[in-house]
């Protein structure tokens, strides 16, 4: 059997239950985008683990939600696996299996959940510890070392060695170094190019070229009044601004529905988050438009 997953948390404790579970030959990495484009082949020797559906697939393990309406098996429930609403595609293999073998994971899973759920705290937000910090470190923009291999020696390590042996091993403890380093960039980034306006907390990052690593949630630790959250950035080749607001997840009043907002600038997204991407020319007006308009909603 072949596992096809994506490089994140909750792929690397679906990877440890699968392999667990019945014998894998081979990983691979794919991106969500190309699945649903058709562009990795797919056959009855394949486990879907956190991607989008197949209908070729031996397993399929996923909680995105939005994969529902997309395939007629999905919505029969014509599949071997298991879909729906979950904190984490891994904790479904877990039910899945629902086998003693898996017992001695729970705190990990725990941790998993937690993590891709976005259910954090302001603590680990600002300090990453432990599991959320080794977590952190399976970002592909620790690029040190090859990060293939390094996703391999986690499943291999999480089977075997304690959080605290892992933790000491070199490329564990090189990567998680980086984005501790990282995180202090971000932070002194995120006061100097963070301003605060009624209820709305707007960062300008246009002047940068390349944004340090960090929470997206570490700016409501600096504006907690906000209950929204504006940032501002250039795209790729500086050829589009774009913008990217989202609800304060510790402070949830904000009465803007800002997928709504948005679409009317050509994004979209969710109620609570969304993105779009403006002209250069005329991203100033906009922006000014946007941020008036959060701040009537309130
Ligand atoms: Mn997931």
């Amino acid at each position: 059997m072949r596992l096809i997953l994506r490089g994140d948390a909750d792929s690397l404790a679906c990877a440890v239950f699968v392999t667990t579970m019945e014998t894998i030959e081979s990983i691979k990495f794919a991106h969500p985008k190309d699945m649903q484009d058709g562009i990795i082949e797919v056959t009855d020797k394949d486990i879907i683990c956190n991607l989008p559906f197949h209908p070729n697939c031996y397993m399929w393990f996923d909680h995105h939600i939005s994969e529902e309406e997309r395939d007629e098996k999905v919505k029969a429930g014509d599949f071997k696996g298991k879909f729906g609403l979950a904190p984490s595609a891994a904790r479904l293999v877990y039910e899945y299996y629902n086998d003693p073998a898996l017992k001695k994971y729970e705190e990990f899973l725990e941790a998993v959940d937690k993590y891709d759920s976005a259910r954090l705290t302001m603590e680990d937000v600002a300090n990453p510890k432990g599991w959320i910090l080794l977590f952190s470190s399976l970002d592909p923009r620790t690029s040190i070392g090859d990060y293939k291999n390094y996703f391999f020696e986690l499943v291999d390590w999480v089977k075997r060695l304690s959080l605290k042996e892992i933790m000491k091993k070199p490329e564990a403890a090189l990567r998680c170094e980086y984005v501790i380093s990282e995180l202090e960039k971000f932070k002194d980034a995120m006061l100097k190019y963070t301003r605060f306006d009624g209820n709305v907390i707007i960062t300008d990052f246009r002047e940068l070229d390349e944004i340090p690593m960090g929470s997206r949630f570490y700016v409501y630790k600096l504006f907690p009044e906000g209950n929204i959250s504006l940032r501002i950035s250039m795209g790729k080749d500086r050829k589009k601004v774009v913008c990217a607001a989202a609800y304060n997840i510790f402070k949830r009043d904000s009465k803007t529905n800002i997928g709504m907002l948005f679409a009317k600038y050509g994004g979209g997204g969710h109620t609570g988050a969304a993105t779009c991407q403006l002209d250069v020319e005329t991203a100033d007006e906009t922006i000014e438009e946007i941020i008036e308009q959060l701040k009537a909603d309130g």
